[in-house]
């Protein structure tokens, strides 16, 4: 079976809970431009991995300052830090309208679709930003991709009982499956909600957005996959933070 380690080929950066170093002028930039996007007493999600952590951060300071805000996280990674930086949180189901999801991405093509999932909360992810009135993605230039799949992998959250059909499955339509585990090379790193995660690498890019629309599609048909990493017109905006501080918006 298929295996891919979490320690080793998934970049740290997309760790949940992972942090933007101080140097990162980048992350720092566009965390703070997304944060001046939350107007007070507003209600939004909370995304996960290093970019949304920056985000949090940058958010926490707002809120020592006076900024009035409730969060709804993606992730318990997410969860734990905005607690620790005193941000008021709420569950979706307790939450009034989110005005703004603010997350990272792992690819972002020119139309604004996304891959997300390296960190492996797509699911929660997804949810939130769909209880969003926009989402808000925060990334570095490395993320911008001509296609989708340029980077590697497309993550799937899976039911564990699912498991082997999904990656019969996923080889069947040409994609490479690979569980992804822990540092022992053996164990699946469970998703917050107790799944497995899947990632699938593409034989080549995928040709254009009709084509990630294709593939989603045949993705979601597999029984077992709860959700895919490909996020196809769900960004309102994408904020790119240069290495230099510089921040480029780009808009759908
Ligand atoms: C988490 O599941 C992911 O979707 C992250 O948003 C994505 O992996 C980007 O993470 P970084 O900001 O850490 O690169």
């Amino acid at each position: 079976m298929a295996l891919l380690r979490f320690g080793g080929d998934v970049s740290d950066t997309a760790k949940p809970g992972g942090s933007a170093s101080r140097d990162d002028r980048g992350l720092l930039a566009v965390a703070d431009a997304a944060v001046a996007l939350v107007p007070d007493g507003a209600t939004i999600g909370l995304g996960t991995g290093r970019a949304a952590a920056a985000f949090i951060a940058a958010l926490g300071e707002r809120v020592r300052a006076g900024l009035r805000v409730v969060g709804v996280p993606t992730s318990n990674a997410s969860a734990a830090q905005a607690r620790t930086l005193g941000i008021p949180l709420a569950d979706l189901g307790d939450a009034s309208e989110l005005v703004l999801t603010v997350d990272g991405a792992d690819e972002v093509a020119p139309n604004l679709d996304l891959v997300k999932g390296w960190g492996g909360a797509l699911l929660r992810e997804r949810i939130v930003a769909a209880a969003s009135q926009r989402q808000v993605i925060l990334v570095g230039p490395e993320k911008l991709v001509r296609s989708l799949g340029e980077r590697g992998r497309i993550p799937l959250e899976v039911i564990p009982f699912a498991r082997a059909l999904v990656l019969r499955r996923v080889a069947a339509l040409g994609l490479t499956p690979a569980v992804r585990v822990g540092d022992d090379g053996v164990t699946p790193v469970p998703t917050d909600n107790g799944n497995v995660t899947v990632d699938c690498t593409p034989r080549m890019p995928l040709a254009d957005p009709r084509a990630a629309r294709d593939l989603e599609t045949e993705l979601r048909r597999i029984p077992g996959v709860v959700d895919t990493g490909l996020f196809l017109g769900t960004a309102e905006r994408v904020l790119v933070g240069h290495p230099d501080g510089r921040v480029d918006v780009r808009t759908r």
